[in-house]
């Protein structure tokens, strides 16, 4: 192809650029039932940076929309130089549309972002002019120049573009090297009031989302890392609490989700944060995603004074040789810790639990039905492990991959998608299983413990007496039925300790 650049005039203004979330809030099946609603933190932080940088910017945040039908207007009224479009697995089909509008529109169309990274030649093949990959800030503001003053894009670090005799890739760009310089996100290009008259709706609360890191330095071997690799660097306390009393003084935002990898890596860090929290009287609640290794309980009881609601907790599987064959780093005692130290303190826990990742043996999966059943996290996800481009995961099932028929695209990895050790059946019969016992803990204390006692008896007999006979079986090359691949479930009612959050002091 040639070089996409080549089409544009030379023209002496700001470069024009159009930053699109394809995500569609309404077509995702998941969302629906548990809407995470939160404008791009990628998205806003490019645009911030661009801005900053004297580069006309807008952003199309589909979140609300039907369709793409506004978006095409928007591409016409603003006539970017360049449509820069997110992508993620689960939007890769709507943002193949959106380089067709662009290219229609007569614009330079660029996919960035985790999903395009991880398969940058489907988007090529897709339509897309180029793909970046790496971190976007440098390489987005290097593209908009380029395209302005007609310079030739291929080979630019960060980028990768169809040539003849195949892709051209840039080298690599190196990351930036202090957060800090980093501009407040532009949370003023997307409408925030309906972001948060959707969470007030929801929760009473005024929510949004911070990052305080970049990067994760552990190695789960299902995890998709395609723009930072295990690179980590996070900003510092003082950065932080800029952004969240920007925030809160912007649009009186009373909660905010930790969207880091895994929030407090660093013991330094995280304590003095906290201990800036507690000081300053914030009086913002928050949640974040942790590791078991990392939430000792001398930590949770200061996070928890700083205001931790909730936390995200990757604990994945109750069989110490599935977290091993993950890579996961980390120990069943370790989980055991955490569970017991977040119910103590009163902080709600949502579990990730994954089934279907190789290996996984019957034994392995009633152990982790075992640990659920001990410590009834509040909240929880059971999905099939998915395998995403770029894993080791994805390497090592690459020859068992199933095709997708592509609406499944869209399923957000709902289905088994390898052919794993069981048939997807069975493990939809062993989400019920996750399902049922969430909702005996949740009669805990309204209907006899041995009404209880007798219905999980019976689920048992029914697993080993039916089910494990009939579904448990060696895999057939017939594909199995289609159908919901993921499971999440609220459990509003766990009794625990009464502490309302209150700023310490
Ligand atoms: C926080 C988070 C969420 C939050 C999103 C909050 C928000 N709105 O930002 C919530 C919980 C809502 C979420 C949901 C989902 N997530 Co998520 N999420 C993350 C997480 C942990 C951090 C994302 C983030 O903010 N990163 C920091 C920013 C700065 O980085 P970034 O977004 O990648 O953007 C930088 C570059 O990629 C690049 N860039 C990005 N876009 C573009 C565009 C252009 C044009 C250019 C040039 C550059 C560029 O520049 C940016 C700045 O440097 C990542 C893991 C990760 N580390 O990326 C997973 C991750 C992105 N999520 C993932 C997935 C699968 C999902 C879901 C599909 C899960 C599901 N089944 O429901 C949904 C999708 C819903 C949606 N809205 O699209 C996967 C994506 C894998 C893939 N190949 O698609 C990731 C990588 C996790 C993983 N390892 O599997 N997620
Ligand atoms: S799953 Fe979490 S802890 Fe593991 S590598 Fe990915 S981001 Fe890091």
């Amino acid at each position: 192809m040639a070089d996409p650049v080549k089409r544009r005039p030379t023209t002496p203004r700001p470069p024009r650029v159009l930053l699109v979330d394809p995500y569609i809030a309404r077509l995702d099946p998941m969302e629906r039932k548990f809407v995470e609603l939160y404008p791009s933190l990628g998205l806003l932080q490019l645009g911030a940076y661009l801005r900053d940088e004297r580069v006309e910017v807008q952003f199309a945040d589909l979140t609300f929309e039907r369709d793409v039908t506004g978006l095409r207007r928007r591409i016409r009224s603003f006539a970017p130089d360049l449509v820069g479009v997110h992508t993620k697995s689960l939007t890769m089909l709507r943002a193949l549309r959106i380089a067709s509008l662009a290219r229609a529109a007569g614009a330079v169309s660029v996919a960035g972002g985790p999903d395009a990274a991880s398969r940058p030649d489907a988007y090529l093949a897709g339509g897309y002019d180029l793909v970046a990959f790496g971190e976007g800030e440098a390489t987005l503001l290097d593209l908009a120049r380029c395209v302005v003053r007609d310079e030739p894009i291929a080979g630019r670090p960060g980028t990768i573009v169809t040539g003849t005799g195949g892709p051209i890739r840039g080298p690599a760009r190196p990351f930036l090297r202090d957060l800090d310089e980093l501009p407040l996100p532009a949370w003023d290009l997307v409408d925030m009031s309906r972001y948060l008259a959707h969470w007030h709706r929801r929760t009473g609360e005024r929510r949004a989302a911070v990052l305080t890191s970049r990067g994760c330095p552990f190695d789960c071997s299902w995890c998709s890392k395609p723009t930072f690799g295990r690179s980590f660097r996070q900003q510092s306390p003082d950065r932080v609490l800029r952004e969240l009393r920007a925030l809160q003084n912007l649009y009186d935002v009373d909660y905010v989700r930790f969207c880091d990898d895994v929030f407090g890596i660093h013991r330094a860090w995280i304590e003095e944060l906290l201990d800036r929290m507690i000081d300053q009287r914030l009086g913002i609640q928050f949640e974040c995603l942790a590791r078991v290794d990392l939430l000792k309980p001398d930590l949770l009881k200061r996070m928890r004074e700083a205001g931790l609601a909730r936390v995200y907790v990757g604990v994945e599987s109750g069989s110490q040789k599935m977290l091993d064959l993950m890579n996961r780093g980390t120990r069943l005692e370790q989980i055991e810790r955490a569970a017991t130290a977040l119910r103590r303190e009163g902080i709600r826990q949502f579990w990730f639990l994954m089934l279907g990742y190789p290996g996984e043996s019957l034994e392995d999966i009633e152990s982790t039905l075992a640990l659920f059943r001990r410590f009834s996290p509040e909240e929880y996800s059971v999905s099939l492990a998915v395998p995403l481009p770029g894993t080791r995961f994805f390497e090592l099932v690459r020859d068992r991959l199933r095709s997708v028929p592509k609406p499944a695209a869209r399923s957000g990895g709902r289905r088994l998608l390898y052919e794993a050790p069981y048939p997807q059946a069975f493990y939809r019969w062993q989400q019920a299983r996750f399902e049922l016992e969430a909702i005996l803990a949740k009669a805990r204390g309204r209907i006899s413990n041995e009404l209880l006692g007798e219905i999980a008896e019976l689920a048992d007999r029914i697993d080993r007496g039916i089910a494990r006979p009939l579904l448990a079986r060696p895999r057939s090359s017939t594909p199995p039925p289609h159908g919901a691949g993921s499971v999440r479930f609220r459990l509003p009612s766990i009794p625990l300790p009464r502490r309302p959050f209150r700023p310490a002091r």
